[in-house]
């Protein structure tokens, strides 16, 4: 993921099966945006929205909905990568990236530590910070220029394209540093703690 710009003719000039090389181990792609959801689409009140970096309990930084757009914003063109094996190319999301937050509120990135992701009804996934700064991982809310659909996690969601999508955590509110890795929502069902599609990483001990 980077800040340039992705040319559409390149892309459009992309020979149909280039993609291959680009399809993780027991994937297949798809062209449709399939919706995959624990449970119902939470309904958002704008007005009451809000995003928060946490640690111990407590806010380290909070940006209402209009906060949050006046930030920086990044342009990302990614593939993602669907545990339950579905891959899709050229995704293309707008939001802002988690350096952006991460400077917006005044802290370095941590060198090492985890984050847990809190949302609207109750999702939650983990992932090193690690993957989440250094250009890696946005929280996006536009998708394919339009606002992002609430079912895809509108209005905003988490994007960590380089893992598996479990982990792209949809109507995300905060960002929980801590210092030792837990337990999200799938994985303590018994999917992977990191969720490497080129590893296939897809349960525990995979
Ligand atoms: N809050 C929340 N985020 C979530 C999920 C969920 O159920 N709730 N499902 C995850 C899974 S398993 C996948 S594959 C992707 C699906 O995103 P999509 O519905 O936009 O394709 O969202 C991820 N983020
Ligand atoms: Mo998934």
């Amino acid at each position: 993921m980077s800040d340039a710009p992705i040319s559409r003719g390149f892309l459009g000039r992309r020979r149909p099966d280039a993609g291959s090389a680009r399809i993780p181990p027991g994937q297949h792609l798809v062209t449709d945006f399939p919706i995959l959801s624990a449970g119902p689409t939470p309904r958002v009140d704008l007005t009451r929205w809000a995003f928060a970096l946490r640690k111990d309990g407590h806010d380290l930084a909070r940006w209402t909905w209009s906060e949050f757009n006046a930030l920086p914003q990044t342009d990302v063109t990614v593939d993602i990568h669907c545990v339950t094996t579905w891959s899709k190319l050229d995704t293309k999301w707008r939001g802002v990236s988690i350096d952006t937050l991460l400077a917006a509120a005044g802290l370095e990135a941590p060198p090492t530590g985890f984050a847990m992701m809190h949302c609207d009804g109750g999702y939650t996934t983990n992932v090193p910070l690690a993957d989440m700064t250094g250009g890696k991982a946005m929280v996006a809310h536009t998708y394919d220029g339009k606002p992002l659909e609430p079912a895809h996690g509108g209005p905003a969601r988490l994007l960590v394209p380089h893992l598996y999508f479990w982990k792209s955590a949809k109507w995300v509110r905060s960002i929980e540093f801590i210092e030792t890795d837990q337990p999200g929502f799938w994985e303590q069902l018994g999917y992977n703690m990191y969720g490497d599609p080129w590893r296939e990483q897809r349960y525990a001990g995979d």
